[in-house]
């Protein structure tokens, strides 16, 4: 591949609804533009963007796919995101390094709930937009309708069409520029006389168009006033100004399948879209202060890693944006957050999977660099003697979790590496082990998202992995005070064992407990005259502690307790520390049974943002769930509560929303505190934990 400089390269992220055909748009790019010889599809998993096995299985783009085609001396970088909700971590990521984005359009569907969400996302972004209008050539497709559920959204931009369709559904023959004034039959370069019947629509459509353009220049917009007629050259000037600006967004039409359309949009990318040097400079932490930097190459080098891949045969590959100076292979440079030095071997652009070898990435460009040491996703690398660090994606909260296990012996071991690959590949993927339930926990934004990880896990690491719902990790605790004394005896042939332990518990507050001390346990000793010797106390420690973490009502661990030893009894010969661990362990048995003993559970905070229409659902959902509302807001059509809800009730809320809401609500989750489980609730707890307990 040519070298391309900033001026010349286009990084443009395609969103939209899962299904609006994203990622045939790119393989009718690659084919328009020379790089492919042939058309592959989606439904034979032949794409270019889908490389992925798990893509190709299921039709559809579960990750984001690079892919470089050069048209008319540009290089334009595509994203090919996926559309549906559970990998909204890749679609951030992809937002973070594009200059522009393609918002897809099914003309039969117009606007989607994926749609709407996608919008949003440009818009925290700031990044100009098309619109294209896709699947013309089919059956119920409507041009003007589509862009009025756009415009709907858009409220703040002006749709402008840039191109009409010439003819639509099976009719759907072509493209007729409003610049050129010239149409477009499928998908080449070759242009004819507009059509006789289309003079009127074209006319009034350039009107439009040559305003939105003449509004985007301030001298522009006096001549036009004026009645001044702009020159092509103007005409294109002032509208990608106001593009820029993101005052209005640029409408075009086509079918990716049937191949029409695509040429007027390669050439609208190179014309209306800004190159990396046109967008704004970017904040970058540099040592205490900020730094703005301009993507150019005579910047200091910096580099952004927005995407990392793991695979056993080929290694780790990291993508990158170079947000400043130039990019060689075979190299050296520093990566700031590790604070570790990288070689750089071959550098790369990438086709799906494709990797084609190139000497060196300009500012603004984005690639790959094979098998980097340490470096991962979100991190910045640079020259190390300036260091430059860029904000990582803000991913969301993670949604959903299961508890994994390993279906073998051999599986076991795999486990926590595999776990950890798959972690690091995508930041919406975690896992931790739950100490309260002794589960190994994965979470992330989505059922199926987590069946496309574990899916992975066996595929591409040979690592079997079985699930369930997690165990909700409930603590126990005390709500008064008690008090027990217990003999530990054995005298059965050789050496005895003896100890005695008096003591009394409360629950641990404020008022007793060490200042700076732990504060979900206390042991005192206040024996006086001797009759347990200090040597002894830390045995009755270890044994108190050990029921502490295994819980002495249902197996969870304890917490806010404090202990105080009163008493006890020691015998010359036969007292031992395993003695008085084993009494003290009973006692405190005992002393918890009296002490008015309850279920702790974890308390989340919930914020749900639906549409206004389906708020009432909602809430009398939300109040079949124990959950206390904390505040309720509503504008822009949009409903938000907030609320606090045991986490036992929102363990598969993810689905349950998305059903409520036709896929149309979000949500997020923060764990707060843990609070007592309800009386008439705590015995059920109780029973499932203990036939668990003995199915284990
Ligand atoms: N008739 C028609 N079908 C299309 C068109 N574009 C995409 N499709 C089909 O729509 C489905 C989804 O396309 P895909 O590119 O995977 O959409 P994505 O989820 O947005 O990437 C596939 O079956 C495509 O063949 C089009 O312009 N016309
Ligand atoms: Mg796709």
């Amino acid at each position: 591949m040519k070298e391309h400089t900033t001026d010349r390269i286009r990084n443009v992220v395609l969103v939209g609804h899962g299904g609006s055909g994203k990622t045939s748009l790119v393989e009718a790019m690659l084919h328009t533009s020379g790089a492919t010889t042939r058309l592959g599809r989606v439904e034979d998993g032949s794409t270019v963007a889908d490389f992925e096995d798990e893509e190709r299985n299921r039709k559809m783009s579960i990750s984001t796919a690079l892919v470089a085609c050069e048209y008319e001396e540009h290089k334009i970088n595509l994203l090919d995101t996926p559309g549906f909700t559970d990998f909204v971590g890749e679609v951030k990521s992809a937002l973070q390094v594009a200059d522009a984005a393609i918002v897809m359009i099914d003309a039969v569907a117009g606007v989607e709930v994926g749609t709407e969400l996608v919008w949003d996302y440009c818009d925290e972004h700031n990044l100009p937009r098309f619109v294209v209008i896709n699947k013309l050539d089919r059956d119920n497709a409507n041009f003007q309708k589509a862009l009025a559920s756009v415009q709907q959204l858009a409220s703040d931009k002006k749709l402008i069409p840039v191109a009409l369709p010439w003819g639509e559904r099976s009719d759907f023959k072509g493209v007729i520029g409003l610049l050129s004034q010239r149409a477009r039959p499928g998908a080449g370069a070759e242009t004819e006389e507009v059509p006789a019947e289309y003079e009127d629509a074209v006319a009034a459509a350039r009107v439009e168009l040559e305003e939105a353009a003449a509004e985007g220049d301030d001298e522009l917009l006096m001549r036009y006033l004026e009645g001044e007629a702009l020159s092509p050259d103007e005409i294109e000037h002032g509208f990608k100004e106001a593009v820029l600006a993101g005052s209005c967004a640029p409408v075009l039409v086509a079918s990716a399948t049937e191949e029409i359309g695509i040429a007027a949009l390669l050439l609208g990318i190179s014309r209306y879209f800004p190159s990396p040097a046109e967008r704004p400079a970017v904040s970058a932490e540099a040592g205490a202060g900020g730094e703005q930097i301009e993507t150019k190459d005579s910047g200091p080098q910096a580099v952004f890693a927005f995407k990392t891949t793991a695979d056993p045969f080929v290694g780790r590959l990291t993508y990158l944006r170079v947000m400043s100076g130039v990019l060689e292979s075979d190299s050296r440079i520093h990566n700031h957050t590790r604070k570790t030095d990288e070689r750089i071997g071959t550098l790369h652009v990438m086709r799906g999977k494709e990797q084609i070898p190139v000497k060196r990435l300009h500012a603004g460009d984005l690639g790959t660099i094979p098998k980097l040491g340490d470096t991962v996703t979100g991190d910045s690398l640079g020259d190390k003697g300036h260091a430059l660090r860029f904000p990582a994606a803000q991913f969301p909260e993670k949604l959903f979790a299961v508890a994994v296990h390993p279906r073998t012996q051999a599986d076991s071991a795999k486990m926590g590496p595999t776990l950890s690959r798959l972690c690091e590949e995508d930041p919406t993927l975690g896992h931790h082990n739950e100490a309260a339930t002794k589960q190994t926990i994965l979470e992330g934004m989505g059922d199926q998202h987590i069946e496309i990880a574990l899916r992975r896990a066996e595929n591409k690491f040979g690592t079997a992995l079985d699930t369930s719902t997690p165990k909700v990790p409930y603590r126990e605790t005390i709500t008064g005070a008690g008090s027990s004394q217990y003999r530990h005896k054995k005298q059965t042939g050789g050496a005895g064992q003896f100890g005695e332990v008096h003591m009394r518990i409360e629950p641990l507050t404020e008022a007793n407990m060490e200042p700076d001390g732990d504060e979900d346990f206390r042991f005192k000793s206040e024996v006086f005259g001797g009759s347990i010797s200090s040597n002894y106390m830390p045995a009755i420690e270890k044994g108190i502690r050990g029921v502490m973490s295994d819980g002495a009502i249902a197996g969870f661990p304890m917490e806010k307790v404090f202990v105080a030893i009163t008493d006890g009894k020691e015998h010359p010969v036969d007292s031992k520390p395993i003695a008085f661990e084993i009494a003290a362990r009973e006692a405190f048995k005992q002393a918890v049974s009296v002490a008015g003993p309850v279920l702790l559970e974890p308390i989340m905070l919930i914020d749900i943002t639906v549409p206004e229409g389906n708020m009432g659902d909602v809430m009398s959902d939300l109040n079949s769930r124990r959950a206390r509302v904390q505040g309720m807001d509503s504008g822009r059509g949009k409903s938000v509560v907030t609320a606090e809800v045991p986490l036992a009730e929102v363990q598969h809320y993810v689905t349950d929303l998305r059903s409520i809401t036709q896929g149309r609500g979000v949500f997020s989750l923060k764990y707060l505190r843990h609070e007592q489980v309800p009386s008439h609730l705590e015995q059920d707890v109780i029973n499932r934990a203990k036939a668990e307990k003995e199915n284990a």
